[in-house]
């Protein structure tokens, strides 16, 4: 079987599921790289792309409590914030690190009205405006419309009025619907994840795309996550990266099997395989470590997030990287490498 990917991949043929599944089942790790990595040189030729990116996160109150999240808190918790928008403003006001990108995500808040986070949006657009705001994931976009009682096409074009300009990809966890209940039975079905950034790439609105694994999903739930990614991805056409999420283990989900540096580097190289119509594949150094990210790049991935000013999410999981990565720190991980670091905006626009 593996010859046959091997000439698939050099006529640039799409894999099959069951080719997928076959990869995800191998050990023959080297053979892996050698494809991913020619597969990304067709596309991107030895770039790398980073951006400026500043993560913020509004409130840790939730009303979901997904099993292996440990961010989240439920009100009167020790350890619950909640912050204003001119608290939001000030603190970003008062960055030491410049920024071209901001990250929005949070908890769904029990009390907040679908006001607060339009006008987090027009302030932010008000006080920076040359920043991209990618913000808010498919389960707050949900979230939103419910508040709102506005539909999901309603309640996305307001916050793109109001200056949204893409939408992060988490919240996809894993699709599969035994999975998902056992993990986090609260949150929007696989559907309706789906369903929220096809509308959103019907109103050109771009996205990312996120699947959490090395918990207890098998590798036919990997295989099927993907699948449904890509054909969503024939459609529409609207889906910029596909991040596959390390699962950071905290204790609260039981049963999980071991994951390793080589499963995750064949995550990542599996991803460039098979997600053909996805133009990148990002190696998010926050959860997989600077050392490991750097390796990822000669598996496939084409990007590495970035500078990620303040991530709370992995690090409230455990994560043991660092709090932030300078530009020079980047740059130097990518060069050595033998890649070409490029900067990037949100949409991917190069800066030069
Ligand atoms: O949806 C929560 C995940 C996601 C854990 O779009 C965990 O550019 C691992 O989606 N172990 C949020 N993962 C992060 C995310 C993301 C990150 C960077 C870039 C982009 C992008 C998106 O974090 C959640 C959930 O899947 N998560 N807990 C954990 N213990
Ligand atoms: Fe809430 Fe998101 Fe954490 Fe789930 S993953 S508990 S929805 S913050």
């Amino acid at each position: 079987m593996i010859s046959r990917i091997q000439e698939k991949v050099s006529a640039g043929v799409r894999l099959t599921q069951e080719e997928c599944l076959f990869l995800f089942e191998s050990d023959d790790i080297f053979t892996l790289g050698q494809l991913a990595d020619f597969k990304s040189k067709q596309i991107h030729c030895d770039k790398v792309y980073y951006s400026r990116n500043h993560h913020v996160n509004p409130t840790n109150l939730c009303v979901n409590r997904c099993k292996f999240c440990s961010f989240s808190r439920s009100t009167g918790d020790e350890g619950g914030f909640e912050h204003t928008v001119s608290d939001i403003i000030n603190m970003l006001k008062h960055s030491d690190d410049p920024f071209r990108e901001l990250h929005i995500v949070g908890g769904l808040h029990p009390k907040w009205p679908f006001d607060y986070y339009v006008n987090l949006l027009s302030q932010i657009k008000l006080n920076f405006p040359h920043v991209y705001i990618k913000a808010f994931t498919a389960v707050e976009i949900d979230y939103m419309s419910k508040l709102s009682g506005l539909t999901i096409e309603q309640t996305l074009q307001i916050l793109k009025n109001a200056g949204l300009d893409m939408l992060p990809g988490g919240g996809a966890e894993i699709f599969a619907g035994s999975v998902r209940n056992a993990l986090c039975p609260e949150k929007i079905s696989a559907e309706a994840w789906l369903h929220i950034h096809q509308i959103a790439h019907s109103l050109g609105i771009k996205s990312n795309a996120t699947m959490l694994y090395g918990h207890i999903e098998s590798f036919e739930d990997r295989v099927s996550h993907l699948t449904e990614l890509r054909d969503l991805q024939d459609k529409t056409h609207g889906f910029f990266a596909f991040i596959p999420l390390s699962y950071q283990p905290n204790g609260r989900v039981s049963g999980t099997r071991f994951h390793s540096a080589i499963d995750d580097l064949k995550t990542i190289a599996i991803s460039r395989l098979y997600l053909d119509n996805f133009p990148h594949i990002k190696a998010y150094w926050i959860m997989l470590g600077e050392k490991l990210t750097q390796v990822a790049l000669l598996f496939g991935a084409n990007d590495i997030d970035g500078t990620v000013i303040q991530e709370k999410i992995a690090h409230s999981a455990g994560a043991k990287s660092a709090e932030k990565l300078t530009v020079a720190e980047i740059e130097n991980l990518i060069r050595k490498a033998g890649k070409i670091p490029v900067e990037r905006t949100a949409l991917y626009e190069e800066v030069t």
